[in-house]
């Protein structure tokens, strides 16, 4: 590894940047396209995150009390902050992650989207409306903050994902303590200092290091009041069992094994356009990624052949170098070498190599995107998140079956059909266990819809009015508008103020 720089990132606390009170060896931040270091990042401590959490809880107060006009003022003034160092923060993801420009780009304009879109969603909030529901008395549904929320973020979309959770706490008055993934903490710390013009200090606080060293006592914290998490399935259920030590609530969005189904009618050049985009775009880490082709059997032949000369155009190299890159390396050494495990384990139970895009550097975490074929619907490949450039096809007798194979893993974030037909369309919208159903598409992110799973792959929602319901908390204001001395209740005592009538 060459060591461009020594610098050691912080964790954004309190309104300011400082190092960790961890006394172990920092950890390296890599940029994986050139395996450069690009600083080091102190592992946190367990008083850190007490510090962070404190911070967040004596800024608490004030954030809630804020108007929903003024928290939005501030957060439209955060998005345009974040618009103005648009092109840092992309970089950084580009030399972080190895996502192409283009694609970093993009990510840090939708943050700046979150943002506003939370400010004008915590504005326009609902609950049931006032009423007389308990003859003799006025009740109020009020919704509000939940006190200070965590997010724990993944490496394959840093900002993005923080962005998510943060915007939808902060719009309805929660503060915030980040942790984000260890191998990309940059971004989310230089985010944190942009803030710190805009946003009152210790509304947004980040604290750097490993899951075990920050992310569990985060979790553990008796300060914390809702757990925001994306990352994977075994770290997820560690997540929940955490949390549940202090009936923390929790939000999981734990990744997927998406299925792409293809139909005998679908349109195969949209389809061939559908799996060279989404199966390897950001080198398919990407928890919506397509990962599993089930064509009917009809149209199988014609999609294998058509495959090859899209999946092998697909240009691979060092996001940093220029515009026509279109896919990275992998986030790190690790992930490299279990994706290609992944690989070889299906190789050798029979799997067939339909094409591979041209050999890769040897410098730097570099895969070439792939397709297999000949896959069992039981095996590893097939049932488990790769996590990487690889893409499965397998041949299906009829919808039917198509149905079946795509609802059968343990996962239940997104899936697409692709169909002419209208009513089949319907049926799979229907019938795909999933958070996420495309039809002649595969996925679209926006801020105003949902992005959350089933099964395993997590529950509750990232981004949507959902996600800011979900950061808020619903109380009854029973307000006596009688001078009958009778009392409500639920228990007969006072029965007769009870809106059930004799029951
Ligand atoms: O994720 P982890 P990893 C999947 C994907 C990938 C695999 C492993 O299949 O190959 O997971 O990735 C923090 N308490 N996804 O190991 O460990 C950690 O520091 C609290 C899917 O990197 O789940 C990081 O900030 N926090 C996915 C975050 O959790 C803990 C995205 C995620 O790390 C913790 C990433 C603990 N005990 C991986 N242990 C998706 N949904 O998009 C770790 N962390």
């Amino acid at each position: 590894m060459r060591a461009a720089t020594t610098y050691v990132v912080g964790s954004y606390i309190d309104g300011r940047l400082r190092q960790s009170s961890s006394v172990s060896e920092p950890l390296a931040v890599v940029n994986p396209a050139t395996e450069e270091r690009l600083a080091l990042v102190a592992d946190g401590t367990e008083r850190d995150v007490d510090e962070a959490v404190a911070a967040a809880q004596r800024a608490a107060p004030g954030w809630a009390r804020m108007t929903p006009a003024e928290r939005a003022s501030s957060l439209f003034a955060f998005a345009d902050a974040v618009d103005a160092h648009r092109d840092e923060l992309a970089s950084i993801e580009v030399t972080n992650v190895g996502k192409p420009m283009a694609m970093a780009t993009g990510e840090v304009r939708g943050c700046a989207d979150n943002l506003r879109f939370a400010a004008g969603g915590a504005r326009a909030l609902t609950a049931p409306g006032p009423g007389e529901y308990v003859s003799g008395f006025t009740s109020l549904l009020s919704r509000e903050p939940v006190g200070v929320v965590a997010g724990i973020a993944a490496w394959n979309y840093p900002l993005q994902v923080a962005v998510w959770k943060l915007a939808a706490a902060l719009a309805v008055g929660n503060t915030f303590v980040l942790k984000p993934s260890e191998l990309t903490p940059l971004s989310a710390v230089r985010l944190a200092e942009i803030s710190g013009d805009v946003l009152p200090r210790g509304v947004l606080n980040v604290v750097v290091g490993t899951g075990s060293a920050v992310g569990e006592p985060l979790v553990r914290h008796p300060g914390i009041a809702l757990v925001s998490f994306t990352g994977s399935v075994a770290t997820g259920r560690r997540v929940a069992v955490g949390a549940a030590q202090n009936l923390t609530r929790a939000t999981l969005e734990l990744g997927g094994k998406a299925p792409m189904v293809v139909l005998g009618d679908a349109d195969v050049e949209a389809v061939v356009d559908g799996i060279r985009i989404f199966g390897y775009a950001n080198a398919g880490q990407d928890c919506g990624a397509i990962t599993r082709v089930i064509v009917e059997r009809t149209v199988y032949d014609e999609l294998e052949q058509r495959l090859p000369a899209a999946v092998e155009s697909i240009v691979v190299g060092d996001p940093s170098t220029g515009p026509e890159i279109e896919m990275g390396p992998v986030i790190s050494a690790q992930q490299r070498d279990r994706v290609n495990g992944f690989v070889d384990r299906a190789l050798n139970a029979g799997a067939r190599v339909v094409c591979k895009g041209a050999s890769v550097p040897d410098l730097g975490y570099f895969i070439s995107p792939i397709v297999l074929a000949d896959v069992e619907q039981s095996s590893e490949i097939v049932q488990t998140e790769v996590f990487g450039p690889v893409v499965t096809l397998q041949r299906a007798r009829d919808a039917d079956e198509c149905l079946a194979w795509a609802n059968d893993t343990p996962y239940g974030l997104s899936a697409s059909v692709w169909t002419s037909d209208v009513a089949l369309a319907h049926r799979f919208a229907r019938e795909l266990n999933c958070g996420t159903v495309g039809v002649n598409e595969h996925v679209a992110v926006s801020s105003e819809l949902p992005w959350g799973g089933f099964k395993t792959s997590g529950y509750g929602n990232d981004m949507s009015l959902l996600a800011l319901e979900e950061n808020t908390q619903v109380k009854h204001v029973l307000i006596r508008t009688t001078t009958d001395r009778l009392s409500p209740s639920i228990s007969g005592l006072g029965g007769e103020r009870t809106n059930e009538g004799d029951a």
